[in-house]
């Protein structure tokens, strides 16, 4: 039996109202072009909270319409990048001031534990947008030598309309990634939003109106990835395209933009993440960091480290303390204190979890715990463990996006790098040792987007994110996030006037 199944039976209210269901337009609340709305549903027990604004291509060509005459008619890029780097801190007030109820609705919609939303990633949506409110009065270009008696400087200008598209699985944090170095950039927006989870981004896009942002500059649209994702990856007016998803829709996003107007698309996608445990690793840590780094956010991370692989020293040891592990974890309602493990997203992921349990089960990999649903109502799921996973079985090499670990044995560091490598996905990698040898040979020898030595899912601002492979193209947060909103305008002239 896992953590407290009474949590289940007593459902907690969430504190908050739901305000805003409407697509935002051009500074304004508006209904879809069709007038359809969707439902949106609580992963608790699969019930409706909200009907939503249905976008479909004609909210798109709308959306587009605003945040093309905001760019091209000002004042937005046109602003100086102090009163934009001032909207955006005011911004990021208005998101502490209402962090609670938005803590909640990030839960409500989407199942996450509340204390994790709250502590950790509310403050993170803080942190994201005073550093990118940072950036918005440091972006310029530079001084260039040239061959000639020419006087060469680069200017750093906004792309233009940023078409982006998010996920569900951190719809706040996402929406940050995404809009926060747009914004200081100079750019406008159209956002889509991920169709199980709209509610947040329109409360915030709301704050954002409240601190100033001119009617136009971020526009949201509600609606599903074909009828809505689609029409704003193929638009003719959209100057860029950001996605995260499925390596799946990143393909056709990508093959969209280039049918249409050939515009720079940057994608961040599935992941199969090695994390792996040394033969020196204090095994009690390492069960418990690696025991974080696959059942955080209910397995629901692009990164997770989702193959546990396990020096053969001390794997027998490590194998009892991960499943003792699971097996402590505390799943239940996500509002509730203690909880570890809240809901999965929806129906279609529980479903697709539990193929993949089942695919486990059919495997000669060993379930030692967990391998089924937690209660009877709503999307939760046991934290499973399997053991003797080998290279080749279908749970070692597809993105489950549950709470699924694949515990794996290596021999040495050359059968692990190459074992580790052998992937499509290059997202992220994590290494457990106190052998900074160690380290050192794996930090470079993996092909990855990022290396948590002795760590996972560290996420401050500054780190870039991203993956090799077909985990991605282009990298997001830091420095490097700015590089995509950006086109680059050389400008040469004569050093002394030709007489003309
Ligand atoms: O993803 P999709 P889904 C992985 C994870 C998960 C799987 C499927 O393995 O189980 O993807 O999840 C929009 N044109 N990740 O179906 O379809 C869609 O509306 C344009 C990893 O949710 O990629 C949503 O806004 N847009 C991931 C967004 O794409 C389209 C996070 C993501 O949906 C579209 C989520 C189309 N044709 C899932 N079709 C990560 N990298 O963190 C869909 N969309």
């Amino acid at each position: 039996r896992f953590g407290n199944a009474a949590a289940l039976e007593d459902l907690v209210v969430p504190p908050v109202q739901i305000s805003y269901t409407q697509h935002l337009i051009d500074g304004k609340f508006v209904d879809a072009a069709s007038g359809k709305t969707f439902p949106t549903y609580d992963p608790r027990t699969g019930e409706v909270i909200a009907h939503v604004a249905e976008g479909d291509a004609e909210d798109i060509n709308r959306a587009v319409a605003a945040a093309r005459k905001a760019f091209d008619e000002g004042p937005w890029p046109k602003m100086t990048p102090y009163e934009r780097s001032r909207i955006l801190l005011r911004f990021a007030d208005l998101v502490e001031k209402h962090s609670e109820e938005l803590a909640a609705l990030e839960t409500w919609n989407n199942g996450k534990p509340h204390e994790q939303a709250a502590k950790s990633e509310l403050p993170m949506l803080v942190r994201l947008f005073h550093y990118y409110a940072g950036w918005a009065d440091k972006i310029h270009g530079l001084t260039v030598p040239a061959d000639g008696p020419h006087h060469i400087q680069t200017l750093h200008e906004p792309i233009g309309v940023a078409g982006q598209i998010i996920p569900w699985n951190f719809p706040l944090l996402m929406f940050a990634w995404k809009v926060g170095p747009a914004l200081a950039c100079g750019n406008t927006i159209v956002l889509k939003t991920a169709e199980q989870t709209p509610l947040t981004a329109l409360y915030v896009a709301k704050l954002f109106l409240e601190a100033g942002l001119p009617p136009g500059v971020l526009n949201v649209v509600s609606g599903y990835g074909p009828t809505a994702g689609a029409p704003l990856a193929s638009h003719m007016d959209v100057d860029k395209v950001a996605f995260t998803g499925s390596t799946d829709t990143g393909k056709v996003v990508l093959e969209l933009a280039a049918r249409s107007n050939l515009k720079p698309v940057t994608l961040e996608l599935g992941g199969k993440s090695p994390f792996i445990v040394c033969e020196d690793a204090d095994v009690d840590k390492a069960v418990e960091l690696a025991h974080f780094a696959l059942f955080f956010n209910q397995g629901q991370c692009c990164c997770a480290g989702s193959r546990t692989y396990v020096h053969e020293r001390v794997y027998d040891e490590f194998l009892e303390k991960a499943k003792a592990r699971a097996l402590r974890r505390v799943v239940g309602d996500p509002f509730k204190k203690g909880v570890e493990q809240g809901p999965q997203i929806d129906s279609e992921q529980f479903e697709k979890v539990l193929r993949y349990i089942r695919a486990g089960k059919e495997s000669k990999a060993s379930l030692e715990c967990g391998g089924d649903r937690f209660g009877t109502k709503g999307y939760f799921i046991q934290p499973t463990v399997f053991s003797n996973v080998t290279d080749d079985m279908l749970i070692a090499q597809d993105e489950i996006f549950g709470p699924v670990q694949s515990i794996l044995k290596f021999k040495d560091l050359d059968d692990v790098i190459r074992r580790a490598n052998t992937t499509r996905y290059g997202l992220a990698a994590g290494v457990f040792t106190r052998n900074i040898d160690t380290a050192n040979t794996l930090t470079r020898a993996l092909r990855a987007g990022t290396v948590w030595v002795n760590c996972f899912d560290v996420f401050d601002a500054a780190i870039p994110f991203g993956g090799y492979k077909m985990s991605g193209i282009g990298r997001e947060k830091g420095i490097y996030s700015l590089h995509n909103y950006l086109q680059v305008k050389a400008v040469v002239t004569p050093l002394k006037n030709p007489a003309w």
